[in-house]
């Protein structure tokens, strides 16, 4: 019922963002698309932005505008925009414009997605893909194709894989040596049931939240913790509110780069080449300086929070710990694509 009335709420407002005169109305210094499907016939320069929820100093911000740098290189007739730290919507909330045709483009991670297409949770199962080769392996071959093609069914087309990386634990309260300390952790989580049965599996207490609330929820301490891969949470700026850092590798998330099915419509066959090119070499680019950012903002971590890695036995406790978690959700995500993820890992290792 909430979310019919969100729904509602959001058509509303792009309806009365139509009313006002439509395209390129600024709306707090943003300007808004009320109609993201302006044909590529009627001659004038189609903008496409780009919704993100990580801040300009990210490798997904750099990324972007490198994106920006090869369509705008190859025509004159697209111009891309990019809109850092949430400025334009949340992920969920980017996700639902591209649906509406008021926004064109955003990359969020795949964790809000599963609530529109429930297979992109193979990626919650904690503890599944456990290294660069494997996840390169397995998201850059057909799995990763088929699985991106079940994203049109939702009004959206995932042009690329982009990357968020392994996600990581931190918190304000103390150190997590074994699964034990997590005990009571108030740690925030993203928008997706199966992190939420993870980490209650392990024995925090986790809340979900949209990323956009999360550094102002740490500063109040309404959450103790959060996880995130090295780069978010050094160039966020989370050890100005966190102290304790344990390395997990619990998840790998990935991110997506989605275009409205409305934009996607409105291009010429030619700047469709264009843009789904782009996509997919800034997403190398991505992959590249995602990983050399990981090792380095891991260096700088280290000198600024308290660090511990979570191996050996206890990292088979955490493994343990959720063994059931993966087991419910497989008939959430759907037995046999899991299996069918399970058997590409596993080929891959
Ligand atoms: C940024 C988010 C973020 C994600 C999260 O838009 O919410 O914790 O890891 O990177 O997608």
């Amino acid at each position: 019922m909430k979310k019919l009335l969100y729904l509602g709420f959001l058509l509303l407002f792009t309806l009365a963002l139509a009313a006002c005169g439509g395209s390129d109305e600024e709306s707090n210094g943003i300007p808004v698309n009320a109609d993201s499907s302006v044909s590529a016939d009627s001659g004038e320069k189609k903008k496409l932005r780009i919704s993100l929820g990580l801040n300009d100093q990210t490798p997904l911000y750099k990324s972007s505008v490198k994106f920006k740098e090869l369509v705008e290189a190859k025509t004159d007739s697209l111009e891309v925009e990019v809109y850092h730290s949430g400025q334009i919507a949340d992920d969920r909330s980017a996700i639902e414009m591209l649906q509406f045709g008021t926004l064109e483009i955003t990359i969020p991670s795949t964790a809000p997605f599963t609530s529109f297409v429930p297979e992109y949770g193979v990626f919650d199962l904690p503890f599944t893909l456990t290294d660069t080769d494997i996840v390169d392996s397995v998201l850059q071959g057909p799995f990763g194709d088929k699985l991106a093609e079940k994203a049109s069914s939702q009004g959206v087309l995932q042009l690329a894989w982009w990357e968020n990386g392994f996600r990581q634990l931190t918190n304000s309260k103390k150190a997590v040596k074994s699964i034990d300390d997590l005990k009571g952790l108030k740690i925030r989580t993203m928008e997706n049931e199966i992190h939420l049965g993870a980490w209650s599996a392990m024995g925090a207490n986790p809340t979900p939240m949209a990323f956009t609330e999360l550094f102002t929820a740490m500063q109040q301490k309404t959450v103790d913790g959060q996880e995130n891969p090295y780069p978010t949470i050094f160039l966020e700026k989370y050890p100005e509110v966190q102290k304790y850092l344990t390395e997990t590798n619990h998840i790998y998330s990935p991110f997506i780069f989605l275009i409205s099915q409305k934009t996607w419509d409105g291009l010429s066959e030619e700047q469709r080449e264009i843009v789904q090119a782009a996509a997919l070499e800034a997403g190398e680019h991505n992959r590249d300086l995602s990983r050399e950012t990981a090792a380095s903002a891991l260096e700088e971590l280290k000198g600024l929070m308290e660090y511990n890695k979570i191996e050996g036995a206890e990292l088979e406790a955490f493994k343990k710990s959720v063994q059931p978690v993966i087991e419910k959700y497989k008939s959430t995500i759907g037995e046999d694509f899991v299996n069918e993820y399970l058997e590409e890992i596993e080929k891959a290792q």
